[in-house]
């Protein structure tokens, strides 16, 4: 971990003094606001990022020459189009080898079992270049726009900033005596990205404005005062097209593939940016989308740029003012973001940036997944490259699983939905894999999926070999169902989802020779080999067999399944604690107490499942506990993220918040580190290193993890808060049963507690040893004290 520079604590203050009395551009002084008093240099470090779930943009806010790089989300090389025999990775008739695999590993012929199940299980693409997998594909960067004005006089004042409050980044400054502004947002009514520039210069001022793109295949022109890039991917002939509508008072030539504005007081680009790619199986193709971006332009283009603004701020905050974060009285920001996280690097205490931190994992999930839209990716729709670490995939062992774990805690449950529709259409080509490769009923997804339909193995064993990734997926439509209550839901869409997830498990799992369930071949991801009874396979069943009997007693329907499951679940191999006091990750004793591997896959059953607990299974989670000390309090951005769940549900909030702090920590390293990376760039991405999503909502669900539990029968408030946080108050945070829970405390003790019932119900409400039950009428809301008695 490298810091960019460091300034000790006394420093730290005289630039807070600095910054409260000199500043020229007194900014207000909101906890929703990340500033910067220079530009962005770095793509994944500085620039910041806007977006509507269709689209994405980071804005580098230059001076001389700004930077916007934008994203469509469904932009993907790879699938048929680029290679006829593509089939969903599938090897057809894999299946037949399974039977040989499982008697090689019957007789602890590990290394024959993995050469077999390398050869034959995986999954295929057609080759591994540097531009990325063929077959497989990777998200791709759509273009970028530049701008550039030109100054004469020296610039001052200047001031970047993201307001995610209102989901608006803005840009000030002054050239002489001239005032110069920007603001970027990305609407998601009108499905547009807008950029806004405008000056006070008495006969305006000239912008030259561009496209560049990573593509060869394209053609821009300007026609209809809209700036278009019409293209097709060179591998697999997907079509896209951007469309930005120029609206101004200055003067416009169009020459070389460039526009100049002359003498203008404003100029508003309108940004609409669209493929041919639809999400239906098997062809992923067929959208008119030059016809979809001639209507959303049309759309704007009656519009004033005021209306659409407010329209944007008024959908936006629709969703994110659900919530509200103070964190004790600090409050730093007058300070730039970037010398914060220095002085937090520095061990400074600044509550309101940890608020933040929370709050943008919320704006990043808006931005990033709106009904509607693909669910966000491993770098949500943000990205710059046409071969992005990963491909900037679907990653279903662990990522994007973890991107969602906060949507519904922080009310933001309609943001899960673009998962759910998803999860739904990748279920035909799950078949053909679970047909194909495993010989079983249901639908299957591993490690990697792609826009495509890509549920086989990956390409090489065992990373790319997970089976439990469609049934990890049926616990977020569990979940969904749980924290809303929509029985509708689940009985069309999550239910059967579910079933037939639970399908494939029944099928998969073998009897060893104790009799009991195991998976073989499994191993825990993504290290320690081959084997029988990786214990996160074990739990990943357990789980989706339990979540699916719960669901058939909710719609009281299905009663012979449901009694297969419950006899499937109690074969299952139990859960064992080994020789060290650790829960077991492999089915044999041989767990390595200096294992720092980032994956801590058989505490699945922990966090963000909740078969361990430390209420009913206090045994266990001791072992999960000493599990958790064995790997240590390093990994990469998302394994640091996911230890602080793992600490609150064992209910020690200062361990997780040490594991909070390590996750903040200020970093610029952008190359792959897969061991002890992790931190914050300026921007405040998460990073693996490289940038990923994953490692922000994976922190943002471990804060509300802190606050907030409902993985057991009763609401448990407070449950791990840290003494850092002595004082706070949050509202809108969400409970399993639909409940909508705002606390306050102070002096680390609870003050008051509101309960909010949307369904109506009994609920169990706890706070430190005390336990108090009451039946709440649907809409009804009740303020109790801190002894969680009812006030009001
Ligand atoms: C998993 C992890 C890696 C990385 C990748 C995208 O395979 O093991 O660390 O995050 O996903």
């Amino acid at each position: 971990m490298t810091l960019r520079k460091s300034i000790s604590p006394a420093v730290f203050c005289m630039l807070c003094c600095l910054l409260l009395s000199c500043s020229g551009n007194k900014p207000e002084a909101t906890n929703d606001v990340l500033w910067y008093n220079q530009p962005a240099k770095s793509w994944m470090t500085e620039a910041l990022p806007i977006g509507n779930g269709y689209l994405g943009a980071m804005f580098f806010g230059g001076i001389e020459e700004e930077r916007i790089q934008f994203n469509e989300e469904s932009l993907w090389s790879g699938g048929k189009g680029e290679w006829d025999e593509y089939n969903g990775g599938n090897r057809d008739g894999a299946h037949k080898y399974l039977s040989e695999v499982r008697r090689l590993l019957d007789e602890g012929k590990f290394d024959e079992a993995h050469k077999l199940a390398n050869k034959e299980l995986s999954g295929i693409i057609k080759a591994s270049t540097k531009e990325g997998w063929v077959g497989f594909g990777s998200y791709q960067s759509f273009a970028d726009v530049f701008v550039k004005t030109k100054h004469e006089a020296e610039v001052k004042e200047y001031r970047r900033e993201l307001n995610i409050s209102e989901a608006v980044g803005t840009v000030s400054y002054k050239a002489g005596e001239v005032n110069y502004e920007r603001a970027y947002f990305a609407s998601y009514p009108k499905r547009v990205l807008v950029f806004r520039y405008s000056n006070d210069a008495p006969t305006g001022t000239d912008y030259q404005i561009r496209h560049e793109s990573l593509h060869k295949n394209i053609e821009i022109s300007f026609k209809d005062s809209q700036l278009i890039i019409d293209g097709r991917l060179e591998n697999n002939n997907m079509g896209f097209e951007s469309r930005m509508l120029v609206d101004t008072d200055g003067d416009i030539v169009f020459d070389y593939g460039e526009l100049t504005i002359k003498s203008a007081k404003y100029v508003s680009l309108y940004l609409s940016a669209a493929t041919d790619y639809v999400n239906d199986y098997p062809d992923y193709t067929g959208r008119d989308y030059k016809a979809l971006n001639e209507k959303l332009i049309t759309d704007v283009k009656s519009i004033g740029y005021e209306e659409i603004k407010a329209e944007h701020i008024k959908d936006y905050s629709s969703l994110y003012s659900r919530m509200s974060f103070q964190l004790g009285d600090i409050k730093n920001d007058l300070i730039p973001t970037n010398d914060r996280l220095i002085a937090y690097a520095n061990g400074q205490a600044d509550q309101s940036l940890e608020a933040l931190y929370f709050q943008y994992g919320r704006y990043l999930m808006i931005s990033s997944s709106r009904p509607g839209t693909l669910p966000a990716n491993l770098q949500g729709k943000w990205n710059n490259s046409n071969n992005p670490p990963w491909a900037s995939d679907y990653h279903a062992n662990i990522n994007i699983q973890m991107i969602y774990w906060p949507v519904e805690v922080t009310n933001l449950s309609e943001c899960h939905e673009p998962l759910m529709e998803y999860i739904d259409k990748l279920r035909r080509p799950g078949r053909k894999t679970a047909t194909e490769v495993f010989n079983t009923r249901g639908w299957v997804v591993n490690t990697m999926n792609n826009t495509f339909g890509f549920t086989a193995p990956g390409w090489s064993f065992p990373w790319g070999f997970f089976p439990g990734g469609a049934a990890w997926y049926g616990r977020h439509v569990w979940d969904h169902y749980v924290f809303t209550g929509d029985k509708g839901f689940l009985e069309n869409k999550g239910y059967p989802i579910m079933k037939e997830a639970a399908l494939f498990w029944m099928d998969y799992l073998t009897e060893d020779k104790e009799g009991f369930l195991v998976s073989s071949p499994s191993y825990s991801p993504e290290h320690g080999g081959i084997s029988t009874g990786a214990y996160m396979d074990i739990q990943i069943a357990w789980d989706i067999f339990n979540n699916c009997i719960k669901a058939c007693e909710v719609l009281g329907s299905d009663d012979e399944f449901k009694q297969e499951l419950v006899e499937a679940k109690s074969k299952l191999l139990p859960l064992r604690i080994g020789k060290w006091g650790q829960l077991q990750e492999w089915k044999e004793d041989v767990d390595d107490p200096e294992n720092k591997h980032r994956h801590v896959s058989h505490l699945y059953a922990l966090y963000p499942a909740s078969q361990v607990n430390v209420e009913d299974t206090p045994e266990l989670s001791e072992a999960a506990k000493v599990s958790l000390k064995g790997r240590g309090d390093d990994g990469t951005g998302w394994s640091i993220a996911w230890k602080i769940n793992f600490w609150s549900r064992l209910l020690d909030g200062n361990h997780a918040y040490k594991l909070l702090r390590r996750a903040m920590q200020l970093t610029s390293d952008d190359g792959v580190n897969m061991m002890d990376g992790g931190g914050l760039y300026s921007n405040l991405f998460s990073t693996h290193p490289p940038f990923q999503l994953d490692g922000n909502m994976g922190a943002t669900a471990g804060i509300a993890e802190m606050l907030l539990q409902s993985h057991t029968d009763a609401i448990h408030v407070l449950p791990a808060l840290p003494d850092n946080w002595p004082k706070g108050e949050i509202t809108g945070l969400k409970a399993r049963g639909g409940f909508e829970i705002d606390i306050e405390w102070s002096d680390g003790k609870l003050t008051n507690v509101i309960v909010k019932s949307k369904l109506g119900g009994a609920v169990k409400l706890k706070y430190d040893k005390r336990i108090v039950e009451m039946n709440m009428a649907a809409g009804e809301k009740i303020v109790l004290d801190q002894g969680l008695s009812a006030i009001k």
